[in-house]
């Protein structure tokens, strides 16, 4: 898969754009890093309204997938789903803003770092119940046939997801049905504090599909061309009504489960044996090699960075909520 080859298909995300597609690959990886980065901070500083997941070290996943997908197809993901959000096209300083509870965050500062939301980009939401989303994403994906229409929905999820109960019902009824959904498991070793080895009797969740007559493919969830070529097909075979894939993506979260967690559960020398296959190091390397300049490079890791920080600060200039806001959009 060539940098080139994946161009035409990509769904927009409506950002600025640098003028090679892999380097504007890494700029949404870069996107995604710095806003995580300054996330991180922004909990040891107060400004955090709730707690944080972060996916530092999974950003290739997300804009992998998403970058396969085109305008209309819909996405579901986790509380550690601020990349997948932003991938999808969300503006950073919305998704800042809704972490701090301003009233210009993407859900008016109501829903928090856990529940991200944007529909108008195909962001259907961010769930905090592990699994909960599973069947949300069955139900976009068969309104999207039902409609007559070609949409597909994704859906990202953890290793630790694959042994709730709603993950099973949801790639049987998808798989029954045929309903056009990418189900995209992060395998990133751990759920919460638990290693995968300690919850699960397999190595390979992908193996998982079989029991639903789904194909279930391994991919190195690190290198965001092979993400994006296992995802194109994925989507392929969805829309054109033959139904869903699971996805294994293995890759690593780089910082704790939750808020100032320091990951001390892990074996020593395994984060940095991870970092050495750091997805926006791997994806530097490759544009690097297919002769991409190391100061174009270096510029866009300082353009994105300090678009980031303008988010930021822009963020944290808006309004808090008003009062009387707190009665609208609930049911009761
Ligand atoms: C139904 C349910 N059970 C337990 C929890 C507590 N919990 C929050 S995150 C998490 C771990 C999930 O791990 P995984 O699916 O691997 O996702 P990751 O956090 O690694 O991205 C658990 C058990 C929850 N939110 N919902
Ligand atoms: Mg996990």
């Amino acid at each position: 898969m060539t940098a080139d080859g994946t161009a035409a298909k990509r769904r927009s995300t409506g950002k600025a754009k640098p003028d090679s597609p892999g380097l504007e690959l890494l700029a949404r990886m870069l996107e995604i890093r710095g806003v995580e980065d300054e996330v991180q901070r922004m909990f040891t500083q107060g400004l955090v309204r709730g707690t944080t997941h972060l996916c530092q070290g999974q950003e290739a996943v997300a804009v992998g997938v998403c970058a396969a997908l085109k305008e209309g197809d819909t996405m579901t993901c986790t509380y550690r789903g601020h990349g997948a959000v932003l991938a999808m096209g969300a503006q950073a300083d919305a998704v800042f803003g809704e972490i701090m509870g301003k009233a210009k965050g993407l859900c008016g500062g109501k829903g928090g770092s856990m529940h991200l939301t944007d529909v108008a980009v195909g962001a259907y939401g961010a769930f905090a119940i592990v699994g909960a989303h599973l069947p949300i994403t069955v139900g976009l994906a068969f309104a999207s046939r039902y409609l007559g229409e070609d949409a597909v929905s994704v859906c990202f999820f953890g290793d630790g997801t694959t042994n709730i109960g709603a993950f099973h019902e949801a790639l049987n009824l998808a798989s029954l049905w045929k309903t056009p959904v990418i189900f995209v498991c992060e395998n990133n070793l751990y759920g919460e504090y638990s290693p995968l080895r300690a919850t699960t009797p397999i190595d390979r969740l992908a193996d998982r599909a079989a029991s639903y007559a789904m194909p279930g493919v391994v991919v190195d969830g690190n290198d965001v061309f092979a993400v994006i070529a296992t995802a194109e097909q994925a989507v392929a075979r969805a829309r054109a009504g033959d139904g869903p894939t699971l996805i294994e993506a293995l890759t690593y979260r780089q910082v704790g489960h939750s808020r100032s967690d320091p990951a001390k559960y892990r074996p020593a020398g395994e984060l940095e044996e991870w970092l050495e296959r750091d997805p926006i190091l791997l994806l530097e390397r490759k544009l690097i090699e297919d002769g991409v300049d190391e100061n174009q490079i270096a510029e866009l890791r300082g353009t994105v960075q300090q678009q980031v920080i303008d988010a930021l600060e822009r963020a944290k200039s808006w309004p808090e909520p008003e009062l009387e806001s707190r009665f609208e959009h609930v049911f009761a």
